[in-house]
């Protein structure tokens, strides 16, 4: 049986080299979900030995569409790191990713930090703004498939991430439109109700989850409120757009 540490290795070498691993439930290394946000901290401390800093966090599972997709239905956190951001309108390149797969999200940028238990009023006052967004996950488990202590050790399958032009969250992004678009075709079409009913839940619910792992959101971080649709596989080649109603646009190809 390996040492969370060595289980923390195992799963940040599979992600730095895009090599996939065996489910750890599947080989004898159960997980409780506490070890597992454990196995996270200490794999994403590596990224942080190899010179990366945390950016910000990212939500999972906030919305039906991706609960059902990978059937789990608990909300979950992973952490950002500055490597990971894509440029709007960049490129990356499928050799650096297992089986990638893309979502719509919504992002928030942070004014000033939001710790524990915070109103949704109190979580607003926090955001600076507000920008549509797209995860691209990349579980480094065979077949993309996991349990919940799994996917939470492997950061929550974060692997990178396009976020679109920032606007001022004076705008009710209650309920917008969202229409991901692989070379100009609709593929997913949603809205940002999906996401908790309310995307500020999402924020509301990091500053939980953060807090009760003793931490907090930090000002200048990114917050990212999960997939408001399933996810889609990316393939070589392609263009992915977002438009989220009066929002914005956000796009990246796929080399
Ligand atoms: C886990 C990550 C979930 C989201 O937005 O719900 C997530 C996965 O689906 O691989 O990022
Ligand atoms: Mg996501």
């Amino acid at each position: 049986m390996m040492n969370l540490s060595e289980i923390a290795e195992f799963v940040d070498d599979a992600s730095r080299y895009a090599n996939a691993i065996p489910q750890l439930s599947e080989t004898g290394k159960d997980l409780t979900l506490e070890q597992a946000y454990e196995v996270q901290r200490l794999s994403v401390q590596r990224r942080y030995d190899r010179g990366q800093h945390q950016v910000g966090v990212k939500m999972g599972f906030t919305s039906r569409a991706k609960m059902i997709q990978m059937g789990l239905d608990e909300m979950i956190w992973g952490r950002l790191t500055d490597t990971m951001l894509v440029e709007d309108g960049g490129e990356i390149d499928l050799s650096d990713f297992v089986h990638p797969r893309v979502e719509p999200e919504i992002a928030f940028l942070l004014n000033k930090p939001l710790e524990g238990l915070v109103s949704p009023a109190q979580a607003m006052l926090a955001v600076e703004a507000i920008a549509p967004a797209l995860e691209i996950i990349d579980s480094r488990y065979e077949n993309f498939k996991f349990n919940l202590p799994d996917v939470v050790a492997d950061n929550t399958s974060t692997s990178a991430y396009v976020v679109g032009p920032w606007v001022k969250p004076d705008i009710d992004f209650t309920n917008l439109g969202m229409v991901m678009s692989f070379d100009g075709r609709p593929v997913q079409i949603g809205s940002s109700a999906a996401i908790l009913g309310h995307p500020l839940r999402a924020l509301v619910a990091a500053a939980k989850l953060v807090g009760e792992d003793g931490g907090r959101l930090e000002a200048g971080w990114t917050v990212m409120a999960g997939g408001a649709t399933a996810a889609e596989a990316l393939t070589s080649g392609v263009h992915v757009r977002l438009e989220a109603q009066n929002m914005g646009s956000v796009n990246f190809s796929v080399k």
